[in-house]
């Protein structure tokens, strides 16, 4: 009766460890089932050491059967590693699969900055009327910035208020006009450039000025140029620029630089003349200035006012940008806010 019992509880006990080894469901249960069963002090360790008490003649069959199962067991327990082993590869596997037949993500397609799409849109007219495109240093000296220009000692642009000085004697350009006296100086008459770039003010940015904005220079120098070389050329650029059917007025102006002097006002596109809200009730938007270079800057460059003569003109990229495609704030063209760059 004895022996029937240690038969069933043995049977019950290897059930016991095998459902158990078969129920981990990761390394660290099986582990723990390797202890239970297997450890120094498991089951089946106990087993061996209650051997003692049992008759002599039974003591080789029940080792026999303890040292089987032990077997049995090592195995299951090997088994069952593998089996979670490859389970959990299999699942990192289709985890990290990576479905080559989807769809790639298009990567958004860039575009150019409305002001580079205006500067090129104006080079190309410039350029397209013979003007060649000549660039030069941001930093400048006095000289070149204010003296070679005929803007007197205590002209209000000279005033550290207005102009960004590095030292007394350097600074960076309000205008890109340096470029074209640097122009004149390494060159003789006929000169007909154009010279684009970034120019410092002091200002606080609003929605009109901004402390570093963009302009477009022009000079033409030669024997015999008339204002209405002037006014014929300029006004086939603001054509150009804001279409054939707008109309274009010269309005007497003065800068230090030319006389004489004048300012250029476009139709306004939205009204045509008649005043609105986006030409501030004017009817017209002024676009550029110009005038006949001064006797005394040609003087600077050793050129003779009496044998040659010209025009120039300056023109701000952001202002023709701002009026071409009616952006209401320079700022937007500074900001990078995708919101606003993805509409050109
Ligand atoms: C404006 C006015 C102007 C010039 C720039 C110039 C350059 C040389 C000689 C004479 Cl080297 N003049 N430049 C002339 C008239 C006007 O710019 O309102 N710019 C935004």
């Amino acid at each position: 009766m004895a022996r029937q019992s240690l038969q069933e509880e043995m049977t019950a006990l290897r059930e016991r460890a095998l459902a158990a080894i078969q129920a981990a469901g990761d390394a660290k249960s099986l582990e723990e089932a390797r202890v239970e069963f297997l450890g120094k002090k498991g089951v089946l360790t106990q087993l061996l050491r209650g051997m003692g008490e049992l008759p002599p003649e039974e003591r080789p069959a029940v080792g026999k059967w303890v040292n089987a199962l032990r077997d049995e067991l090592a195995e299951a327990l090997e088994a069952r590693r593998r089996q979670l082993e490859q389970a959990a590869l299999a699942a990192r596997l289709a985890e990290e699969a990576v479905d080559v037949t989807l769809p790639g993500k298009r990567p958004a397609r860039g575009s150019l900055h409305p002001l580079t799409r205006v500067l090129r849109e104006m080079l190309d007219v410039f350029t397209g009327l013979g003007f060649e495109v000549v660039e030069g240093p941001e930093v400048e000296t006095d000289y070149y910035n204010f003296e070679a220009l005929n803007i007197p000692r205590h002209h209000p642009a000279r005033d550290m208020q207005d102009t960004f000085y590095i030292t007394e004697n350097i600074l960076l350009r309000t205008q890109t006009s340096p470029v074209q006296i640097r122009t004149m100086e390494s060159r003789r008459p006929p000169v007909k450039i154009v010279a684009p770039g970034k120019v410092y003010r002091v200002d606080e940015a609003d929605a009109t000025h901004s402390p570093m904005f963009h302009q477009i220079e022009g000079l033409l120098i030669d024997k015999g140029v008339t204002m209405a070389d002037l006014k014929g050329t300029l006004t086939a650029v603001a054509h150009a620029l804001f279409g054939e059917d707008r109309g274009v007025r010269f309005r007497p102006s003065y800068f230090p630089f030319t006389e004489p002097s004048a300012e250029v006002d476009i139709e306004c596109g939205i009204c045509r003349g008649q005043g609105c809200r986006f030409c501030g009730g004017e009817g017209w938007l002024e676009i550029l200035g110009c005038g006949m270079v001064h006797p005394n800057v040609l003087r600077m460059v050793n050129y003779d006012p009496e044998e040659v003569g010209g025009f120039a003109f300056g023109m701000g990229i952001e202002r023709v940008a701002l009026l071409k495609y009616g952006i209401e704030d320079i700022r937007l063209l500074f900001e990078s806010d995708m919101r606003f760059l993805q509409q050109f």
